[in-house]
């Protein structure tokens, strides 16, 4: 059956998405996210604009990244994305968490404030392939308007700018570090981990200039590792066995529990407030206020993002679902790494989408 994923080569997500299509071996052709299927296909079968979306050949439309690789990681034998171990599938899914609602803070900020003339002429590319250069610069900056605007959403600022350089290069480290042990996340071959992480890590921090020369300057082994993954195939390599957790993945799991899990603990809070008197089945807005967090020791403020907690929610079902020795396992880690109040913390409502929206369920 052949799928076909629309997106763009610059998108965090679309190259999440891509990777673990591609390193499945699924039968898939890529058609660019250009203006007209925005308004053709996107948003009527959507209702917003937002990119990567799978159409199957029998009429199907699925978004959201998780749901894109969960259904060809169903749909087809073969060995999975996820891990089939229970340590290793809680890992991979907080760096799904990281990757998606974190690493996404850095990944806009150098995208907006080190690549912004590129970045324009490469969303005119994109929107009008073949009009002239000067048109694409035109149609470039009427595109790049709203996506400059929503960066300071995730909380880049002037007062943040240096805290999340902060944070990314001390990741960067971190990542080289466990690199030099191990080609992927949990060893000799991609999942899960490895593609969302691969997400900010290809399109705004590898593919983007600027950005690029950094990590090249920077991150050798995460130069090496993006490209290990842009060529990875199913089949060949296999995770650690005994559901091992490498150890170098603790620090990059502890800095994500320094920073990360108290936005989300203040976004649960904010969002059990929101949802005193919502019935069931409410949907729950993109953005719940604005709040104020902390990046790489820096204090800034941000918008109060909901979605990460449906991330979330995916992070705690799989450790609920955890018992024994396995989750005295679980619970060892987590306390390692600081994640012990964000593996218990208590949603205020169970979360479900419909519609391509967050809903209380
Ligand atoms: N949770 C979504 C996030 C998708 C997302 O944020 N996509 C970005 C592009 S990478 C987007 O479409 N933003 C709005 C836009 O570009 O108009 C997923 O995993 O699919």
């Amino acid at each position: 059956m052949g799928y076909i994923l629309i997106g763009t080569e610059a998108s965090q997500f679309s190259g999440k998405a891509r990777a673990a299509l591609r390193w499945r071996g699924v039968d898939f052709a890529e058609t660019t996210a250009t203006p007209e299927i925005y308004r053709d296909i996107i948003e009527p079968r959507i209702g917003y604009a937002v990119i990567p979306l799978l159409l199957t050949d029998d009429g199907q439309t699925i978004q959201d990244t998780a749901d894109i690789i969960d259904f060809v990681d169903r749909a087809a034998p073969g060995p999975s994305i996820h891990p089939a171990t229970p340590l290793q599938e809680l890992v991979s899914l907080l760096l799904e968490l990281y990757a998606d609602e974190w690493l996404v803070i850095p990944a806009m900020h150098y995208r907006w404030s080190y690549n912004e003339d590129w970045i324009t002429e490469e969303l005119g590319r994109i929107a009008k392939p073949d009009a002239s250069r000067q048109e694409q610069i035109e149609v470039g900056r009427a595109v790049a308007k709203p996506r400059q605007d929503a960066v300071q959403r995730f909380g880049v600022s002037d007062d943040t700018i240096s805290g999340i350089e902060a944070h990314y290069e001390g990741f960067l480290s971190d990542f080289s570090a466990h690199l030099r042990q191990h080609p992927f996340v949990l060893g000799d071959r991609p999942s899960l981990g490895d593609f969302a992480l691969f997400g900010p890590l290809y399109g705004p921090l590898y593919r983007d200039p600027a950005s690029g020369e950094q990590m090249r300057r920077f991150a050798p082994p995460v130069v090496a590792w993006v490209e290990r993954v842009l060529s990875a195939k199913a089949g060949s390599g296999q995770l650690l066995a005994g559901d091992e957790t490498p150890a170098t993945l603790l620090p990059i799991l502890k800095r994500q529990m320094s920073e990360q899990a108290p936005v989300l603990i203040e976004t649960a809070r904010i969002l059990q407030e929101w949802t005193r008197a919502q019935p069931s089945g409410a949907r729950i807005k993109r953005s719940l206020g604005a709040h104020e967090f902390v990046i790489g020791g820096r204090r800034g403020e941000r918008s109060v993002l909901s979605f990460a907690l449906w991330r979330l929610q995916r992070v705690q079902d799989h450790y609920r679902s955890l018992a024994g020795a396995d989750r005295a396992r679980a619970d060892r880690l987590l306390e390692t790494v600081g994640g012990s109040a964000l593996a218990s913390l208590q949603l205020p409502v169970r979360l479900d989408r419909r519609d391509y929206r967050l809903v209380i369920a």
